[in-house]
Formats: C-alpha cells, structure tokens, sequence
C-alpha cells in the first residue's frame, strides 16, 4: 500500500513537473538512429522469404483410461534468449515463454485447454538483472530494489478467480527475488469453466506491460469445447486450424529490438511515449512469412498483439473472409465481408477457403491508419502482412469440412440493465501538445475503486471518448459488447465541462449523446474481451459479470481480493495510467 501510495505520489510529482531530470532506466546504450533509417532496416527484410512458423502446442489437460479428461499441469518459465525474426538479419534478444530457454518462443507456445478441465501453470521468471529495453521510472512501474525484470501473467479472456487473474501489482523477478504487493501464488489454475473460444496471454506487471510484451512476452491460449466445436464441422487439427499472431516490430541494424529512448515530454517522462508502432509486420514470430496453402478451407484465428496498431485486413485478390467468432466467441452466424478491422488485442476467427482462388500468390494486407483512424497512412512495408502461396492440384486429404449457417448463440443483449455507468476517456498534454498521460474518468489505477458491480450481474457502460485516438477498451473477467455507437454533438462544449466538473450528467450528456450513430459491424456482435471505442463518440457497452453461455453465475468467489482491473489495451495507454480497478461485490 505504502509503496504503492510512493508510486503514485512520484507520478504525481512527475506528471506536475517537480522532477526535472528524472532518471531514465535503461541498460540499452541507445544507438541514435533516425525513422528513415528504421525504415530502411524493415525494408531490407525481403518479404515472403521464411515460412510461417508453427507454434509449439503445450496441453494443459490429459485423457484417463475411460476416456475421461484430468486437470493438467505445465510449468512455463520466461527466458532471455535469441530469436531469429527473419533469414537474412542478425538474431534478436528477446523474451520469451517456454518449458526451457532452448524452447521458448516468440510467440510463446499455445496451451491447449478443455472447457471444465482446469489447467494449472506455474510461471516461472529466469529473466536477468536488467531489461533488454528502455522504461520509464515516471509513470507507476514497478521498480525491484535489487533489479530483475518484473513480471506477472494476464490470460487475456478468462473468466478466472482474481488471484489468478495476474494483478499489475502481483509481480516477480527471477526466482521470486523479488515479488510485487499483491503476489500470492507462484501457480495458477484456470477453471476453464467458460464456453470454448482464442484467449491469450501476456504480461501484466505495473507501468511495464508495453516494454514487456514488446520483448516478447505473449503467447496464445484456446479452450476447447469437443462435444461443441467439433460438431460444427470447422476446418480442424494443427494444419488447417492456425493460430495467427501479429505484431509490429521495428529493429537497429544489428537484430536488437528497437524503442524510443527519448520521450516526446522529456521533462515530464523522460521515455514514455504515447504509442509504438513498428515498421517491420511480424507474423509467429517471423517478419512477413509466407504459407503454403492447399486448395481448400482453412481457420485462422487471428490476434493483433501490437502494441498500439490497428490493422484493416484484406486480401491483395480481392477474396472475402468469412468471420466466425470475434474475441473469445462465435458469432451467431458467419459473416462475409472483403475487410475487417482489428484493434490491438482483438481476435477474428475465419474462414478463408483457397479453393475458390484464381491466383496463385495471395497477399494478406493492411490499411489501418496510424494512430487509429487519424494518423499516418501505411506504407509499402506495413501495409503487407504475410503471404498465401496456393498449391495446385486438389486438396488432400479432401475438405471435408463446413461453415454451417448458424454457429452459436449466447444468452441475448436484450437483458435489461438497472446500473449504468459514465466511463469517460481523456488525454492530457503538455503546454508543447504533446500528451502526457491518460486517464479514465480522470483517476488511475491506484484511486479508490468506483466500479464495483455485482457478481452476477447486468450492466450499461455509456463509454465516452474526449481523446482523438480509437481506444480498444478492455474488461477482465466480464464479457461485453457495443449496442450503439453515437457521436457527441457540441463536442468542444462538452469536453470543456467535463474538463471542469468531470461529471457526465452534470455536464448534460444526454443533450450531447445525440448525433448520428454509427453501426456496429456484423463481425463484433458477440460477447467480447475488447471494443472499439470511437473518438468523439459514445459507446454503449453491455457487460455481462456471470458466465454468458447461459447466464448462469461464476462458479467460483469472482468478488475476493484482489479484484480485478479494466483498461485502455493500446499498452503505451494502459501503462500512462489508463487502467482502473474493477471490483465485484456479493
Ligand atoms: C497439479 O496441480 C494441482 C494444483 O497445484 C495439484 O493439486 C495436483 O496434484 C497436480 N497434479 C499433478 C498430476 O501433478
Ligand atoms: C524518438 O522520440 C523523440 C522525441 O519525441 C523524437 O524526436 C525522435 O524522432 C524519435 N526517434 C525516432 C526514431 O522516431
Ligand atoms: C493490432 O492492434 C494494433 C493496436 O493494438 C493495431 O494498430 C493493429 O492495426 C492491429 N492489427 C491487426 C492486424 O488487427
Ligand atoms: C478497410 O478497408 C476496406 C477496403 O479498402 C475499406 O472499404 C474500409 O473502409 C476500411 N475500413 C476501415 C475501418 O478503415
Ligand atoms: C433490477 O431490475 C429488475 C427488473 O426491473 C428488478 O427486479 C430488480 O429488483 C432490480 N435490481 C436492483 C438492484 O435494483
Ligand atoms: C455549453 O453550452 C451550454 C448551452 O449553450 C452553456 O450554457 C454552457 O455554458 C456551455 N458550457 C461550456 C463549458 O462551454
Ligand atoms: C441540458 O440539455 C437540455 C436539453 O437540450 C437543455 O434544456 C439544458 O439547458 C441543458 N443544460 C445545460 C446546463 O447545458
Ligand atoms: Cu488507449
């Protein structure tokens, strides 16, 4: 509490100026290096030349005699290790999750999971003394007395007890030398008790999460439901149901990850900047690969985990996507469409069948501006992403496979609410405009909790958004979804009284809530682990606190310590101190 008070009070202290020449902790002896040239070191990578790598597979349950399935146990552990991110460039330190240093990987392996079978994993930390990346000691981080690199695992997704759910404030250096305010337990056991779908993990660990997923902390999750998905016929097994991982990197000359050591307020946070965005696209681990692709269906479940990128996905030939699922669920049923967008840490599962391709080459691209929507225009090298090569010939063995009609429905949004809620975003910027910081309904992360719903319950969160960037917002333990999305009308009006009163209704939002809406698309109707949230707009976001395949309330004690948070999962945001604490009660 006390140390936590001191970060908050040092941040304080930052953020009004006090500290003018804040230490910058970084052990990188940064090279100066210019934009152009981080370009020109993306560019060099020839597209398309390593293989799309397949991702180990570790299973978190087993199968007895009778067929019945046991609770499984791994142990991961986070190693400094080489990666080589593409044939022709020198490898890169990165850190990544495996059971030994010789098998991690970047991203780490996919933990297989059956729904009802809980899977244990003990997370271990063999990372050394000092980061391989640049931080900031000005916004809330933890900072170990005795170095080593703090760290503490979020299954992105999960309905979880919140001791197991990776509280920011729950972390630990290599072998526990060291071990945050809220640490309790060196293993996890997720309950797996939610309906089957793609989850993630990642790192959590205070004011870190950015540098640290950007070292390569991130790794895919999924929970299998065999009496459910196998019985829709889907594309299945390793080869023709993949797990896609993107992510923007930008790298120096020799192979080493490349971050900003320089803040844009330096006087303020000395390296705090407010997004990443890296020049090099990187799929599993590889910079542009390529796949061969047979003549059929194939299942990608695609997860952006940039830091700070959105991607428009389309083909180069024009061919559609079928989109099943979005976030950890199906759709109700699928959805065709050329192009689909994609927040950080959102997930699309689709379809894509290559029987219907008449070209041989097909390239995945992308048109998201960045930042989202208002920024930059991609370019040649982060406007591609990977490469199908189709083979020839008929598929073998043959597809067999579907997409039937109708996937899944989960209970209705027609659940009337009696709570809502103001949740309003804001960016604060220096007298030079550049932002500083952001917060959520002006507070951070260590100020009394105010949300504190019933477990179990219904509510309407009425998301506001006063900043000029697309923030995707994201709930742990609850699964949620956008009704409406409308834009505020007498915006400036409104943003200066909130700037003032920081009250919504106060402020008059019901007069302002009333430009045109928006439509949500067809793709993100089901029960979410992230949303859009539109700049200028109003979000109305339906959360549900119990378990949305039938309503019915968690099986476990969601309201103990130590809760649980929400936040902004564009993470330079997240660290800069757009996250809040979430708090059921009984
Ligand atoms: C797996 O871990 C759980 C929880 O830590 C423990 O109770 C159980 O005995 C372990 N099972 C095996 C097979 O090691
Ligand atoms: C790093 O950030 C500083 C401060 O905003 C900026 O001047 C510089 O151009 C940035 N470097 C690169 C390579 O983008
Ligand atoms: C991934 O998310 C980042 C932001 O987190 C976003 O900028 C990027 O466009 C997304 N990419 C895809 C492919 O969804
Ligand atoms: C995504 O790309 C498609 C095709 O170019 C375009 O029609 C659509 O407006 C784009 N969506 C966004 C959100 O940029
Ligand atoms: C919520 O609304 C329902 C139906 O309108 C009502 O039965 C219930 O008592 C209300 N709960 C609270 C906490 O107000
Ligand atoms: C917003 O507009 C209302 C109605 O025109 C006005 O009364 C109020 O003073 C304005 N508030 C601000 C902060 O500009
Ligand atoms: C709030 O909006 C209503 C309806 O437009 C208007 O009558 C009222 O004057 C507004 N109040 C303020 C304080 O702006
Ligand atoms: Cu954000």
């Amino acid at each position: 509490m006390i140390r936590e008070l001191i970060l908050v009070a040092l941040w304080m202290m930052a953020a009004l100026g006090f500290m003018t020449r804040p230490c910058v902790s970084t052990s990188v002896p940064a090279p100066v290096v210019t934009e152009a040239q981080l370009q020109q070191i993306a560019a060099s990578l020839q597209m398309y030349v390593d293989e799309l790598p397949e991702i180990p597979r570790l299973y978190g349950y087993s199968w007895d005699r009778h067929g019945v399935p046991v609770p499984g146990n791994l142990t991961i552990g986070m190693y400094e290790k080489k990666w080589q991110f593409h044939r022709d460039f020198p490898p890169t330190t990165v850190f990544a999750y495996g059971t030994s240093a010789k098998a991690a990987t970047v991203p780490g392996p996919i933990i297989e999971a059956l729904r009802n079978t809980p899977t244990s994993v003990t997370w271990l930390n063999f990372l050394p003394k000092k980061h391989i990346l640049p931080f900031d000691a000005t916004i809330p981080t933890a900072i170990p007395k005795d170095g080593g690199v703090p760290t503490v695992v979020h299954l992105h997704g999960a309905v979880n007890p919140a001791d197991y759910d990776g509280s920011a404030f729950a972390w630990f250096t290599s072998n526990f030398g060291e071990t945050g305010p809220k640490w309790a337990h060196a293993t996890y056991t997720y309950p797996n008790v939610q309906h089957s779908g793609n989850l993630w993990y990642h790192d959590h660990a205070i004011g870190l999460t950015r540098v640290n997923l950007l070292a390569g902390l991130v790794g895919i999750y999924r929970i299998t439901d065999p009496l459910f998905d196998h019985k829709l016929n889907l594309p299945l097994g390793p080869e023709f149901d993949r797990h896609l991982m993107v992510f923007d990197r930008s790298f120096y000359k020799d192979g080493s990850l490349y971050m900003n050591t320089t803040g844009d307020n330096p006087s303020i946070h000395p390296q705090w900047q407010p997004e990443y965005f890296g020049d090099a696209v990187i799929v599993n681990g590889k910079a542009w690969p390529y796949l061969e692709v047979q003549r059929r269906k194939y299942r990608f479940r695609i997860i952006n985990a940039s830091n700070a990128r959105y991607f428009n996905f389309t083909m180069s030939n024009g061919m559609p996507f079928t989109i099943i699922g979005a976030d950890s669920s199906y759709l109700p049923s699928p959805v065709t469409t050329p192009s689909f967008l994609l927040a950080p840490s959102e997930i699309a599962d689709i379809i894509v069948d290559f029987s219907k391709a008449s070209v041989k080459e097909i390239i995945l691209n992308n048109n998201a501006a960045y930042p989202f929507p208002g920024g930059n225009a991609v370019d040649n090298l982060n406007g591609q992403v990977m490469k199908f090569v189709v083979s020839p010939g008929n598929p073998s063995p043959p597809d067999n496979s579907i997409v039937p009609k109708i996937l899944k429905n989960y209970v209705p949004t027609t659940m009337t609410s009696n709570i809502t809620r103001y949740i309003v975003m804001y960016e604060y910027e220096s007298a030079t405009g550049n932002p500083t910081h952001l917060l959520i309904n002006g507070k951070s992360l260590t100020d009394p909790v105010t949300e504190t719903p019933k477990s179990g319950s219904t509510e309407i969160w009425q998301v506001i958004n006063l900043t000029p960037d697309n923030h995707p917002l994201h709930l742990h333990l609850a699964y949620f979804q956008a009704l409406k999305v409308q834009q505020l009308v007498d915006l400036d009006n409104f943003t200066s009284c909130m700037t003032q009163k920081n009250d919504a209704v106060a402020c008059n939002i019901s007069a302002h809530a009333t430009g045109p809406t928006d439509i949500v698309p067809a793709n993100e109707r089901t029960w979410k682990n992230a949303v859009k949230i539109k700049p200028g707009y109003q979000t109305t976001v339906i959360v549900k606190f119990n378990l949305v395949e039938n309503d019915a309330p968690y099986p476990f004690d969601a309201t103990k310590a130590p809760g649980y948070v929400y936040h902004c999962h564009i993470l330079d945001h997240e660290d800069n101190a757009m996250i809040r604490p979430l708090y059921p009660v009984p």
